[in-house]
């Protein structure tokens, strides 16, 4: 009987991701509203905004693998320290990411793949790769694609949900190849300069327009005729696409007579800011230019060199880069709320079709409703923010459109610390009454006492 009990207890002490169970331990911290979503699968819908935007990005890489189908359940190695983060960065925090249990989470981004899609490769694991991949005849395997929803923990406004989307590019190439194209390169350029030979300036400058500062250094591993091909290689394949979708979309403004066709914008300015990641270097973020609004839509750079040499691949060198699918299908389908994508009203889903762009026409806008509440901090506390978030999503869904913190001071004689967050309470789909945002309210100040410790004011 002591056996069977204790059987029970490591029963009830797991947690089911997509038919699995987890054994749970003090890291485990994702709620059931998040769990619920790694089933949602919106990226296989065919007719779902963030579908189509797949598809078209998809497209705008035909000699690349697409994957879209790894399980969101990733290891804290391949989310973490394949990718080099140091043991103290603040993304592991439990504040900031969904843990399974202290060795599992779910992905913060498709970059968690890299290392395993690399090493299945160089290893000809076929069976591992073939899984997952939505292309089965694409020439290149070591040049690929990751489609797939992420998690984070993370504060709440028209922008920001805890589920969203990435698509991560990887290109490598071997080096021997990459000689070969800036020997083709260089020799063009002496040509038509006739016989003005100059590579070493040459070089120099394409170096000095990619790679910008001390603050972005390139790697040691490689020259700076490797980085300066690489670098420019990845900004025009990213350009490239951007420009393509962009243009499609406009396109399609016009064609619905959303945009007048002189009046429009035929130009996306794109600007590429200094950036750090644990995994590239030198790395950018990528901006476009639309509508009058810089948005930063990417992460990108030179990988680091260590990644290739663990998945066997020592003789290759590669850019990679991770797009938020979210901001570019606000932006390309007119959808102002992130909400929305997680909507399956069929005044939303309903509007949109495989293979096409167009804009959303917004069902009526419901009253929104603002309640406070006030509170003063556990003595000894270990509050952070996120666990209001994560606390009042759990309690409201999505009926809550955003949480601000709007004061906050220290008692001077008792040292307390105080807060006052507004929440904002606004169906995307229907009217809410006061009452029923009541009863929600109640039910967050009771939870926010038992689960945070704080004394309501
Ligand atoms: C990353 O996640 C890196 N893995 C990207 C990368 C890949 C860099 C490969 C280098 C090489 P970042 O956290 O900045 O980086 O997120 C990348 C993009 O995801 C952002 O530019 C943004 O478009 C989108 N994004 C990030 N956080 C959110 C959020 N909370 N909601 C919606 N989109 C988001
Ligand atoms: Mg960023």
């Amino acid at each position: 009987t002591r056996r069977q009990s204790e059987a029970s207890k490591i029963e009830s002490k797991t947690l089911d991701v997509l038919g699995t169970a987890y054994a749970t331990d003090d890291w485990t911290n994702t709620p059931p509203a998040i769990l619920a979503k790694t089933g949602r699968n919106l990226l296989h819908q065919p007719s779902h905004p963030l579908a189509i935007l797949k598809e078209l990005i998809f497209k705008e890489f035909p000699t690349f693998a697409h994957y879209d189908s790894l399980s969101p359940v990733v290891s804290t190695h391949q989310n973490f320290d394949s990718l080099g983060f140091a043991q103290d960065h603040p993304g592991r925090s439990k504040t900031d990411t969904y843990y399974v249990n202290q060795n599992t989470l779910l992905r913060t981004h498709t970059s968690a793949h890299q290392l395993q899609l690399l090493a299945a490769i160089s290893q000809g694991e076929h069976n591992v790769l073939m899984q997952a991949k939505n292309n089965f005849a694409a020439p290149r395997n070591e040049r690929f694609l990751v489609a797939a929803d992420v998690y984070r923990r993370d504060e709440i406004d028209a922008s920001h949900y805890p589920v969203f989307h990435q698509m991560e590019g990887v290109c490598t190439f071997s080096r021997e190849e990459v000689r070969d194209k800036i020997r083709q390169a260089t020799t063009a350029e002496r040509d038509s300069r006739t016989g003005d030979a100059c590579h070493s300036d040459q070089v120099a400058q394409m170096v000095d327009a990619t790679v910008v500062g001390e603050d972005n250094p390139m790697q040691s591993a490689h020259s700076a005729e490797e980085v300066a091909f690489l670098v420019k290689n990845m900004k025009q394949a990213m350009n490239d696409m951007v420009v393509q979708i962009l243009t499609k979309a406009v396109a399609a403004q016009q064609s619905s007579g959303e945009v007048s066709a002189s009046g429009s914008q035929t130009q996306f300015p794109v600007r590429w800011i200094d950036a750090y990641f644990p995994f590239t270097s030198p790395s950018w973020e990528m901006e476009v230019l639309f509508q009058g609004e810089w948005l930063e839509i990417c992460g990108c750079g030179v990988m680091k060199q260590e990644i290739l040499n663990q998945a066997g691949m020592p003789d290759r060198i590669g850019w990679a880069f991770g797009f938020g699918l979210e901001r570019l299908a606000m932006l390309l389908f007119g959808v102002h709320d992130i909400r929305l994508f997680w909507s399956s009203d069929s005044r939303f889903v309903g509007q949109f079709s495989p293979g096409r762009i167009n804009s959303f026409r917004p069902f009526s806008r419901h009253p929104s409703c603002a309640k406070d509440v006030s509170f003063w901090l556990p003595a000894e506390s270990t509050f952070h923010e996120n666990d209001i978030m994560d606390l009042v999503r759990e309690t409201a869904g999505d009926l809550v459109e955003g949480v601000k913190l709007i004061d906050s001071f220290t008692h001077p004689k008792t040292g307390k610390g105080s807060r006052c967050y507004r929440i904002n309470y606004c169906s995307m789909d229907r009217n809410v009454t006061n009452e029923e945002i009541n009863v929600v309210q109640e039910l967050v100040r009771k939870r926010m006492v038992e689960q945070l410790g704080v004394t309501l004011r």
